[in-house]
């Protein structure tokens, strides 16, 4: 079986073990110190069923997550910010045999009854035989859906090898290539294209603990080559841009600058490449399909598009009907449909949820729309559910804000949408009647409620008061008269 990590293998190939691999802050690991970390901490693990990871944005976290590959043991990537309810949904679903955490963090109270193991990143042990089917999993990821809590996509190690080899071809990417990012290590931009990528390749990740463009400035003017992340990064770099030469210098000089998790605005893309003459080029992809386009490095970086299916991706569009659109005449509007090595295998004990994600040929129902140019570019135009919204880069289901609300005692009646928001692209926006209309829920209230329940970036940036919810005949909300507001 081919190793995930052709630098780390018992018999290393490629990468010399001096070379750099890992830096978080001032903290850094080459390839050899981190096979002996991740083999020591892999060496604990075998035989152990899968294993939740505290997932920081530490080292230990990328080290934890190599070890868990190394040992062939799926791992469940917990959001370190999740709310009591958020978290216990996730335990119980995935079930995890321990979870493995930086030595100084503080655990919750939900994790209390599950073995721990410290990851010492200075710990040494050797890497084991690679003994893992391609179909085996290797992470499960939490997504979220249009109600109820997340589901656990459940990720093949065939799809990382996949997906990561199609961005190689995409973007020339190298064991010579210095990744700088900012991203959280428990969702699939992050880790599995931020982290795993670089340690494919057998190059290295900068991470920069939380993202700041100074900080991705500074790193791109001392030999990084690379800058991954979401729109709302790339606009407060566009917006730093004005006064900071020394930012507009390191931008110019990347090889490469990507967007994803959700559209860079025309405006954004428009105003850095003014800055800086460079473009940046957008993919696009889900936590159930890793990635499926690209702008390749080698094409014409086009704003507004997300380039074209990667290698192995079949991508279709089609009607409503399942009927399949052919034209590329940038206007018949469909939804992006794909199959491929790249795909996760199920939702975690959901089979009617995965059943209904595919259609009965096998591609995938991503729920987004789009349109396809002349030359085969996509263009995401929209998408099928108004009741997911993305925000800072997340995805986020309005029934399970809504259920977080309504079990707030002041609340009588909510309902949540998503607004246009210049930073965030969509903000969070909460319509609640009150229980009692006289002395109505402060936003800061229900925001705290909310960011304790299930995670901060799930909160109501906005709430809106009113005496009834606008519901049609047969008492379903109706969402787009309460967004005319
Ligand atoms: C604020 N905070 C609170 C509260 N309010 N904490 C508790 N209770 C509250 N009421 C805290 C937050 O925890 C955080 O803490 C700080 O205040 C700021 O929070 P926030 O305002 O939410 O942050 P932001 O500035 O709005 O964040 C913007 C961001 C973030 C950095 C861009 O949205 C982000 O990291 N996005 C990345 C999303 C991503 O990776 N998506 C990938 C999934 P502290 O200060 O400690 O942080 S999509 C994917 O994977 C697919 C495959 C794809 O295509 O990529
Ligand atoms: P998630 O489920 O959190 O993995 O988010 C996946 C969703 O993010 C996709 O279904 C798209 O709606 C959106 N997305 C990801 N990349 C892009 C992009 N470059 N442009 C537009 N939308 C994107």
């Amino acid at each position: 079986m081919s190793s995930l990590f052709p630098a780390l293998s018992p018999a290393p190939t490629g990468a010399p073990g001096a070379r750099p691999a890992l830096r978080f802050g001032e903290r850094s690991l080459t390839y050899a110190e981190l096979a002996a970390a991740a083999g020591a901490t892999a060496g604990r693990l075998g035989g152990t069923g899968r294993v939740a990871i505290w997932a920081t944005p530490a080292m230990e976290t990328a080290v934890a997550v190599v070890a868990a590959l190394l040992a062939g043991v799926a791992a469940v990537p917990l959001n370190p910010k999740s709310g009591d309810k958020e978290l216990a949904h996730i335990l119980s679903d995935s079930a995890p045999s321990l979870v493995l955490a930086p030595p100084d963090a503080v655990l919750p109270p939900a994790l209390a009854a599950l073995e721990r193991l410290d990851v010492d990143v200075r710990a040494r042990g050797s890497v084991p035989e690679d003994r893992a089917g391609q179909g085996d999993p290797a992470l499960v990821v939490y997504t979220s859906g249009t109600t109820g809590p997340p589901k656990g996509a459940v990720l093949p190690r065939r799809a990382l090898a996949t997906t990561l080899d199609a961005l190689a071809d995409a973007w020339g990417w190298t064991g010579d290539d210095v990744l700088v990012q900012g991203l959280p290590l428990f969702h699939v931009h992050g880790l599995v294209l931020g982290i795993l990528g670089p340690l494919r390749r057998g190059g290295s990740v900068r991470h920069l603990g939380r993202f700041t463009p100074e900080g991705a400035g500074r790193e791109l003017n001392d030999g990084a080559t690379m800058l991954f992340g979401v729109p709302t990064m790339y606009h407060r770099i566009a917006e730093t841009l004005p006064g900071d030469p020394e930012l507009a210098k390191a931008l110019s000089g990347a090889r490469l600058l990507v967007s994803g998790s959700a559209a860079l605005p025309v405006h954004d893309h428009e105003r850095i490449a003014a800055a800086t003459g460079r473009r940046v080029i957008e993919r696009y992809g889900m936590t159930e399909t890793l990635m499926n386009t690209s702008v390749r490095a080698d094409g014409e970086p086009r704003a507004g598009t997300v380039g074209v299916p990667l290698p192995g991706v079949e991508l279709r569009l089609v009607e409503e009907d399942g009927t399949p659109i052919t034209a590329l005449d940038g206007e018949s509007v469909g939804e992006i449909q794909v199959r491929g090595a790249n795909l996760f295998t199920e939702y975690l004990n959901r089979p009617d949820a995965t059943a209904a994600a595919f259609t009965e040929d096998g591609f995938f129902r991503t729920g987004d729309m789009a349109v396809r140019d002349p030359d085969g570019y996509v263009r995401i135009v929209g998408r099928k559910a108004t009741d997911l919204i993305k925000s800072g880069g997340y995805k986020i289901g309005a029934g399970e804000i809504e259920n977080a609300l309504l079990e707030h005692p002041a609340v009588r009646e909510a309902a949540v949408t998503g607004e246009p928001d210049p930073d965030l692209g969509e903000r969070i926006v909460a319509w609640i009647v009150p229980a009692d209309p006289a002395a109505p829920p402060a936003p800061d209230t229900l925001a705290g409620h909310v960011a304790d329940r299930l995670a901060p970036h799930k909160r109501p940036r906005l709430v809106r008061y009113l005496e009834a919810l606008p519901r049609n005949d047969m008492g379903k909300i109706m969402k787009r008269a309460l967004d005319r507001g």
